[in-house]
């Protein structure tokens, strides 16, 4: 079986274990007024109503690999769950195999790389060792922020590109761009992911991205600064019950 369709498999069957489309941006931590033992406790209730988590540069800067590592796995014990590593990976062939290779051996499922750095030479790296740990790649393609048309205008060259490539399971598109989501499915039909940031407080409303054909909506500070983070996932909850079976 190729990765990606053990991927999509896998993410779509815990969309439909568990009733909902959500990855958690885990960008701060602790987060709110909670004490570090109070978000833990609080992450592993969570984890029960997300697909996912997501951790990138800020947590890894602070706690370092093997301390993010820590924080993430306790969590998988208590429910099946997607542990993203975002580090937008995009250096050169041996320095992103380095990447690579530290955060799969600590247990990450998925990593994401940066389209625009191009395959040969560069995400190449990261696509091989994913391959060797059976993990995926996600190809970040187009991005949600106000000057993102820099790399957007590059969307079908890094879908043609990297739809290609064994090891690459899915995209990053954005929720605040809901037609790059739209020309994405299009192109890739139904065999790749498309995981989509920015709605909630970048201003996409939520579930935008799914009606439009995202399997799954990354959502941080709609969460994580909520006076009541369990609340704010059972209530997306609701949002994603409409799109139930698509
Ligand atoms: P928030 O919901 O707090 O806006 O967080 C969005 C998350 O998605 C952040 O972790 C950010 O790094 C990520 N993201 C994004 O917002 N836009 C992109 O284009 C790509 C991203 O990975």
């Amino acid at each position: 079986m190729s990765l990606r369709k053990y991927w999509s498999d896998k993410v779509r069957e815990i969309i439909k274990q568990k009733g909902t489309r959500l990855v958690l941006a885990l960008d701060e931590f602790p987060f709110g007024d909670f004490s570090r033992e109070e978000c833990a406790e609080v992450l592993s209730r969570l984890v029960d109503y997300l697909v996912g988590i997501k951790v990138g540069v800020p947590l890894m800067i602070k706690y370092g690999v093997f301390g993010v590592a820590e924080i993430v796995e306790s969590l998988k014990k208590n429910s099946e769950c997607i542990l993203i590593y975002d580090g937008k990976i995009s250096d050169i062939y041996h320095v992103n195999k380095k990447i690579a290779n530290m955060v799969f051996s600590v247990g990450f499922d998925l990593v994401i790389a940066h389209g625009i750095v191009g395959y040969k030479g560069g995400i190449e790296g990261v696509v091989e060792v994913a391959r060797n740990f059976k993990g995926g790649v996600l190809i970040l393609a187009a991005m949600s922020h106000e000057e993102s048309w820099i790399l957007n205008r590059n969307l079908m060259e890094i879908l043609r590109r990297y739809s290609k490539v064994d090891g690459v399971v899915g995209f990053i598109l954005p929720a605040t761009k809901p037609s790059t989501i739209r020309i994405a499915r299009e192109f890739l039909g139904n065999d790749f992911l498309i995981f989509s940031p920015g709605a909630g407080k970048q201003g996409a409303p939520y579930g935008q991205s799914i009606a439009v054909g995202a399997d799954i909506e990354i959502v941080g500070r709609g969460i994580y600064e909520s006076i009541n983070p369990m609340e704010s996932v059972v209530s997306l909850m609701e949002v994603y019950r409409q799109y139930e079976g698509k």
